[in-house]
């Protein structure tokens, strides 16, 4: 029992932008007031991990422990945590939810006033981190989660408990990206039955966009990739056509979209974080109500131009997606469900699955494009 002690255990380092993890003995400090210590059993690599690993400005920061989308065990307590005991199986989400500010007891919003989200380096109540490696220096904590590690401590407010019972193989996914693609579609865009859907990228998130907009009924689910074997791929996933841009010959993506649906789709979602991706998907959505949802993640100053005429007569909304606008406390119970009712697919998300030793293997197979969720065994 280490309960009010430090814990030595091994976590995975990124030390400098895009070099490979090293795994080292690192010092795991106590919760604090709020906080809980957690074993992690398994996580995932999302992009997002990718995206702060490789970028050598702010807000990345080095040395630190990556990894955002995980399951683990309630290890010990801080002070004032009575929502979860020792032994709960946990996902750690990056978005907080306090459950006592003006949005989250909201059903309309997601993003905590309390404890606003920011890409912090620290834990949430105090600028301070938990983890020093042996030399005692500082590594800092990456999305207020760090689950590139055997142990980890998150604020009460970024945990959610979960069945015990579901594979963490699987229950781990709902951590982040296939719960941000489901939610984008249930809980941002409203999908309704029988309409049509396109999806501009089909890796994990745009294919959770079409699970999300198949479990809402959505006739016509459109994917566009550049990459051909999305074609089948998109298939297990309900996607019922597919778009390749680069076999559009001298029309654009919007322009097709535009033929195949007589006057564009009644939802488009962005997935891929650029741009240009962003119009295209503006312009491929129905005049009058159509909805377009950024997911993606472009660089972080990068910008989006909109004639200003076009948006007023067009009709069409533009929305942003943060955690797929799902309240982390609330609104995983419901998918939990859903998986356990065999309505919701997990399964076919996981394509690999590793040891912690090979965690930098889970890189090279996101970077090849290989790989949706490979998950990562502690
Ligand atoms: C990300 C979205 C972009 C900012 C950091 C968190 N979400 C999850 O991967
Ligand atoms: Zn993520």
């Amino acid at each position: 029992n280490h309960a009010g002690k430090p814990i030595r255990c091994k976590a995975a380092i990124a030390r400098k932008p895009g070099e490979p993890l090293v795994i080292e003995e690192v010092i795991v400090a106590p919760p604090k007031t709020g906080e809980v210590r957690i074993k992690i059993i398994c996580t995932s690599l999302c992009h997002s991990d990718l995206t702060f690993w490789k970028l050598k400005d702010p807000p990345a920061i080095f040395p630190v422990i990556l990894g955002h989308e995980a399951l683990g065990v309630v290890e010990s307590v801080g002070e004032g945590v009575h929502e979860v005991v020792e032994g709960d199986t946990v996902i750690p989400i990056f978005l907080p939810d306090c459950g006592e500010c003006t949005d989250c007891l909201s059903e309309k919003s997601n993003l905590c006033t309390k404890f606003p989200f920011s890409v912090s380096h620290w834990m949430d109540r105090e600028e301070t981190s938990r983890f020093t490696d042996i030399n005692g220096e500082t590594l800092y904590h990456f999305l207020s989660v760090s689950s590139f590690s055997e142990y980890t401590v998150v604020d009460i407010v970024h945990l959610t408990k979960i069945d015990p019972t579901i594979p963490p193989n699987r229950a781990c996914l709902l951590s982040c990206g296939i719960s941000t693609g489901v939610g984008a579609a249930w809980k941002t865009a409203k999908v309704e039955a029988g309409t049509t859907v396109a999806i501009f990228g089909l890796g994990a998130i745009g294919l959770a966009v079409a699970e999300g907009s198949r479990l809402c009924g959505a006739k016509r689910i459109i994917g566009v990739d550049v990459n051909q074997d999305k074609c089948e791929i998109g298939k297990k996933f309900g996607v019922t056509d597919f778009v390749n841009p680069g076999n559009c010959e001298d029309k654009t993506v919007s322009q097709v979209i535009m033929e195949m649906t007589g006057g564009g789709a009644d939802y488009c979602f962005e997935c891929v974080g650029m741009n240009s991706l962003v119009q295209e998907a503006y312009a491929s959505c129905r005049k009058g109500w159509g909805k377009v949802v950024v997911l993606g993640v472009d660089h972080p100053n990068a910008m989006l131009t909109f004639n200003s005429f076009e948006v007023l007569y067009s009709g069409k909304s533009i929305m942003g997606s943060f955690f797929g606008g799902l309240k982390p406390k609330s609104d995983i119970r419901i998918l939990e469900k859903r998986y356990k009712d065999e309505e919701l697919r997990l399964d076919e998300f996981v394509t690999h699955e590793v040891e912690f030793k090979d965690i930098n293997k889970a890189f090279e197979l996101m970077i090849e494009g290989k790989s949706l969720r490979c998950v990562i065994w502690m």
